[in-house]
């Protein structure tokens, strides 16, 4: 399991940031399956030798995505300023998660020649072609939250085992190791899902005392989770607890809405659910944990080091989102109701973390953000 986080003093995300978060959350609401294009204009393609960095996500319909885009956008929009790259480009596939869509939009950046080019996947396997295809074309290729088939790029992942443990074993401890609970799934199709599903039914296989009474898709999205517990709510005896994805606001509100106690929950990683955990005094083994949103800052950091050609490890495992009750309040005051709580890898952080990883060494822990600059 990782370290616990340390406080430090670290300025609130920066204007850029939120701008880039409200503009793609009005474009591709929580729970939506649009695309969002961004395309920053400024340095060209290998002008001036700057090189153009482009990122395709196979899934835009969560909080956790939107933000993660926006992390990188504003990250991308500093280097370029900072004259580190010449420009940059986002595109997320439409739908629920579709590997053929990624594949396809793929294929049609890939005819715009970028340098780097980092991938969040739909898919483990489907994309291995287009991947190999862009490392012959000679683009260095960072995956990011995910594992995947394609043994020419570099990939850079937080640990799903973990995040699944930490959902789990805390609430089943809550609720006494014994009753009902609900299983909300992920991004049905994502690798994260599968190993998230995976470490989910072992832990359960050690709580013989806990009955699963439904399985939902909830997407690791709040208002989809609340649709599909709410879905099931009138077929199930009393429900101690629900294991999901980062999406206990959304169930909470579910349980709510059919006049049912509400029971433990993993909670968003976001400003509006630490808010209610906090207002709501909830202490019943609830958590917050998710993977890092700004694991897409660390990917540009990476794509960056490989075209400088330094040497950077093929497999890198960064550190999740674990929002303890004693550092819950920090991470509400600084997070919008949409956001979600992001690592600021800087370019060193970035570089400390790969010399961790390089020798074994303790995982580098970021700072959480402070209110105060
Ligand atoms: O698929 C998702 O949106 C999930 O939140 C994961 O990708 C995060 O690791």
């Amino acid at each position: 399991m990782h370290m616990r986080p340390t406080r430090r003093p670290w300025r609130a995300a920066s204007a850029a940031a939120i701008s880039a978060l409200a503009v793609l959350a009005a474009g591709c609401g929580s729970g939506g399956s649009g695309s969002a294009t961004a395309d920053a204009a400024g340095g060209s393609a290998g002008g001036g030798g700057k090189p153009f960095i482009a990122l395709s996500n196979g899934f835009i319909g969560n909080g956790w995505r939107q933000t993660m885009i926006a992390k990188f956008e504003a990250a991308a929009e500093q280097a370029k300023t900072d004259g580190l790259i010449g420009k940059y480009k986002v595109v997320n596939a439409p739908g629920e998660n579709s590997a053929t869509e990624q594949v396809a939009q793929i294929k049609s950046l890939l005819l715009q020649k970028p340098d780097a080019l980092l991938i969040d996947p739909a898919s483990p396997t489907a994309l291995q072609p287009v991947i190999q295809q862009a490392c012959t074309a000679g683009v260095k290729v960072v995956v990011f939250d995910s594992a995947i088939d394609a043994p020419c790029a570099h990939v850079l992942q937080n640990s799903f085992v973990d995040w699944a443990t930490y959902a789990a074993k805390p609430l089943l401890e809550g609720i006494g190791g014994k009753g009902s609970v609900i299983v909300s799934r992920g991004v049905v199709g994502s690798q994260p899902e599968a190993e998230m599903l995976d470490t989910t039914k072992k832990i359960l296989a050690d709580y013989p005392g806990v009955k699963t009474v439904a399985t939902v898709t909830g997407m690791c999205d709040g208002a989809t989770a609340q649709k599909a517990v709410l879905g099931v709510l009138s077929s199930v005896p009393k429900v101690d607890g629900v294991i999901g994805c980062g999406d206990g606001y959304g169930v909470a509100q579910a349980f709510a809405t059919a006049g049912k106690p509400v029971p433990a929950v993993d909670f968003e990683t976001n400003g509006r659910a630490l808010s209610y955990w906090r207002d709501n005094k909830i202490d019943n083994g609830s958590v917050a944990v998710m993977s890092d949103p700004g694991q897409s800052v660390a990917a540009l950091w990476e794509a960056l080091d490989l075209l400088g050609g330094k040497d950077v490890p093929k497999q890198m495992t960064f550190p999740i989102v674990l929002i303890e009750q004693k550092d819950r309040d920090a991470w509400a005051s600084v997070l919008k109701p949409d956001e979600y709580a992001a690592w600021p890898w800087t370019q060193e952080l970035f570089r400390q973390q790969v010399e961790a990883v390089k020798t074994g060494g303790k995982p580098v822990q970021p700072p959480i953000p402070s209110a105060v600059g």
